[in-house]
């Protein structure tokens, strides 16, 4: 990357420590890992729009592979740090990556918190100043247990905050049960990082994806609608006003939220039931404000376009880069190099902000530095 002098922070780069991928060789249904005859590596299958495939080359030897390769980039810190290395990355707030603890019942998700919290914190104190981490929360055990660990993780020197995916307690994060958990990691300075998992419902894809188009739907559209949705829903709920100092940064530069936030505020101000109910009278922040006040966006949109727009929405103050390492790596050139997906991320913010600006030299890791405390042990 053509970052001299810029002192380049990825806060968008995930993991799946050893004893997770044990839990996931261990399943049978998603997300799972599982061997084929014809693969050299096991493969990793998470989305529910990868479960047809798995169904058919299950039973069928020849046919196309599932998921992705599991590759060491998955679960090797020195593959992590070789990859920091190699694209001139100084500082990496790792996380958990998708689906996170969501799968595990309720008694076992408490233990599981634990254990991943502590290896993350483990690989962080390897790498004193170059890694930091957001940490997983059990999100489907009892409230008790979910308080427990927004204070452990608080508790661990290189945590900087928690990843979080949209389904909350299992009602999305408009839940109001979910509003004491929201108010503890806001209380713990801990910055919530919010990630996509589920997507869209498969049949919104049609009857020819799962045999033609490969991911590009579920990832390309799905994770950013999905995004898009969960933060209008806790709009619309009124979280950010009842947690003021909640922040989150979002995932893919806020989904389509950018693009879309005139749209919402449009649907907000000309609907009947909500000016009814007086929910649109003096007071109200609108969606800009919000985004601009508890909101901070990664820089993970493969275009200086949408991240123009990101920027116009948030400001580039807000802006974090990031790699989503170790997922999209090179098809046809060695994974050990250079990666074509941050190049594209890297590019995008020279092209909106210009090469050497202040604007850039924030958005790649100033910005994060700052917001995230990462001068701080
Ligand atoms: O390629 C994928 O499936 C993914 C994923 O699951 N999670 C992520 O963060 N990026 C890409």
């Amino acid at each position: 990357m053509a970052t001299s002098k810029i002192r380049v922070v990825d806060i968008h780069t995930h993991m799946y420590p050893p004893s997770y991928i044990k839990i996931l060789e261990s399943r049978s249904a998603i997300p799972l890992v599982r061997t084929f005859p014809q693969a050299a590596d096991p493969r990793l299958i998470l989305l529910e729009a990868e479960v047809k495939s798995l169904e058919e080359a299950t039973q069928d030897a020849t046919a196309k592979l599932p998921g992705r390769p599991l590759t060491s980039h998955f679960a090797s810190l020195a593959q992590k740090v070789h990859f920091m290395d190699t694209h001139g990355i100084v500082i990496s707030v790792i996380s958990l990556a998708n689906p996170w603890l969501d799968f595990l019942s309720s008694s076992e998700s408490g233990k599981m918190a634990e254990s991943v919290n502590e290896e993350f914190s483990r690989m962080c104190s390897e790498h004193p100043g170059r890694l930091f981490f957001f940490a997983t929360l059990p999100l489907t055990a009892p409230l008790e247990t979910l308080l427990a660990a927004v204070s452990h993780v608080q508790g661990l020197k290189y945590c900087r905050g928690i990843i979080l995916g949209t389904t909350g307690l299992g009602k999305g994060l408009d839940d109001p049960a979910l509003l004491p958990v929201l108010e503890a990691v806001a209380a713990a300075h801990l910055t919530v990082f919010l990630h996509p998992h589920y997507g869209l419902p498969n049949e919104v894809w049609g009857p020819r994806a799962s045999a033609e188009y490969g991911h590009v739907l579920p990832l390309a559209l799905g994770f950013p609608m999905e995004t898009t949705i969960a933060v209008t829903r806790m709009y619309l709920a009124g979280v950010f006003d009842k947690v003021r100092d909640l922040r989150m940064i979002l995932a893919h530069s806020g989904g389509t939220l950018p693009f879309l936030a005139g749209r919402i505020e449009s649907c907000v101000l000309h609907d009947g039931q909500l000016v009814r109910e007086g929910k649109v009278g003096k007071g109200r922040r609108t969606v800009w404000e919000v985004l601009k006040e508890q909101i901070y966006l990664d820089a993970v949109i493969y275009s200086e376009v949408g991240l123009k727009a990101a920027i116009d929405a948030t400001g580039a103050d807000r802006l974090m880069f990031g790699t989503d390492h170790p997922f999209f790596p090179p098809l046809e050139t060695d994974e050990q190099g250079e990666w074509e997906s941050v190049s594209l991320n890297a590019a995008a913010v020279t092209k909106a902000v210009g090469e050497g600006s202040g604007e850039a030299s924030a958005i790649m890791g100033g910005n994060a530095i700052s917001i995230l405390r990462l001068d701080q042990d």
